[in-house]
């Protein structure tokens, strides 16, 4: 069996990034319902994140997501959030809200268009570089409604030149992450549909281009820890978009649709040392929490994590191996079972009083009073959507 301190030291470094916008009004093409108390500004997505962390200990770093977080200067807007104990992590670019993006960015047919949706990409570098920020996350919203309409091959090389002008522009310790998605907004073809498609180009680029996995991106019954084994096999598995689905790219909670899922997810990612940082898998939430509370949905997601993590991480790996090289399919089934099975909960609770932390951290944010003070003091403004 696995040494329990050993358990518990690798869910103590454990870091999972949460996402500005997941602190923001979202909601469906149908209504965006308003919750009160919710930030207005970039900084106060930061204040907001920053509490998703001191009740975790865990979460020391925001996505941001531009020009969702626009402000006129990005090192100060990093050196807010380090006074509040969190780093601005991941770069995310939006090519998707423009009026000119109708017919895709950096795949448009007008070259117009793509320089502007390539000059926004850099843009995004050159914020990285104030923000210390060493990823660069893109996904495109790029596609096709109709047969017809557009050359499938034509958008591949103009989204291949598009990446390689971004690619030469990043620093040697920065990543360009690629992200995939099936389909939505387009519905007939999307132009980055899925890994196979993200692997090639990021092979193409060189060494510091990844993929990212965002679990909510597939089509139902795909199995995405497959996907993930591959990946790190290959050395290119960059980065996690966690949340979880029941029908499509839901983005609901990671881990309250199918713990088991994200359970076998993380287990690809710990059989090949995935855990480590020196492998270079960014752990990321990107979720929308529509009709919930934000705060305590992003402290929840964190926990569901760290829950399947502790499961992953308590596998017998021994007798795992033993049954497998056995042929002993029942057994070995039985042996990744019995750690999924296991209540970590208190052993989890166990590692945040160690950490100085409350052994339940919902209860313990609920208790802060910090969702009462975001009511009272956020009045006026504009609340943050995803429109701005
Ligand atoms: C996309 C994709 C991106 C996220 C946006 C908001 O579907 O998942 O990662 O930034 O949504
Ligand atoms: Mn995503």
């Amino acid at each position: 069996m696995p040494d329990l301190t050993a358990v518990k030291t690798a869910l103590r470094a454990q870091r999972i990034e949460v996402p500005s916008w997941a602190f923001g009004n979202t909601g469906t093409r149908f209504k965006v319902f308003a919750q009160p108390g919710v930030p207005r500004t970039p900084r106060e997505k930061i204040d907001d994140a920053a509490q998703v962390h001191k009740f975790t200990g865990v979460a020391p770093s925001v996505a941001v997501h531009i020009p969702w977080d626009k402000v006129d200067d990005y090192a100060a807007l990093a050196s807010y959030a380090r006074d509040r104990g969190v780093a601005i992590g991941t770069v995310n670019a939006n090519v998707f809200q423009d009026d000119d993006y109708k017919l895709g960015s950096v795949c448009n047919p007008d070259p117009r268009v793509r320089s502007k949706a390539v000059d926004h990409l850099l843009e995004c570098v050159d914020i990285m570089d104030a923000t210390g920020s060493a990823d660069l996350k893109l996904w495109f919203a790029d596609g096709t409604n109709y047969p017809g309409q557009d050359s499938i091959a034509a958008r591949q090389d103009r989204l291949a030149h598009a990446l390689d002008v971004v690619y030469q522009r990043l620093s040697p310790g920065q990543r360009l992450i690629l992200e995939y998605k099936l389909f939505e907004p387009a519905f007939y073809t999307t132009d980055v549909p899925d890994w196979g498609t993200a692997f090639m180009h990021c092979v193409r680029l060189g060494e510091r281009a990844k993929v990212c996995v965002d679990t909510g991106h597939h089509a139902p019954g795909v199995n995405i820890e497959f996907i993930v084994a591959v990946l790190l096999r290959a050395g290119k598995l960059g980065a996690f978009d966690f949340n979880s689905r029941f029908y499509a790219d839901d983005d609901l909670m990671v881990g309250a649709a199918d713990p088991f899922q994200l359970f076998r997810i993380l287990s690809e990612v710990a059989a090949a040392g995935g855990f480590d940082p020196a492998v270079g898998v960014s752990f990321m939430l990107d979720q929308c929490h529509n009709i919930e509370p934000k705060i305590p949905a992003q402290i929840r997601s964190v926990m569901n994590i760290q829950e399947a993590t502790a499961k992953v991480l308590l596998v017998d790996n021994g007798g795992l191996a033993a049954a497998q090289q056995a042929g002993d399919v029942l057994g070995a089934n039985a042996v990744l079972m019995d750690a999924f099975s296991t209540d970590v909960r208190p052993l989890l609770a166990e590692l945040r009083a160690d950490m100085g932390l409350d052994r339940d951290p919902v209860a313990a944010y609920h208790r802060s009073g910090y969702a009462e003070k975001i009511v009272a003091e956020r009045v006026g403004g504009t609340p943050a959507s995803w429109g701005s």
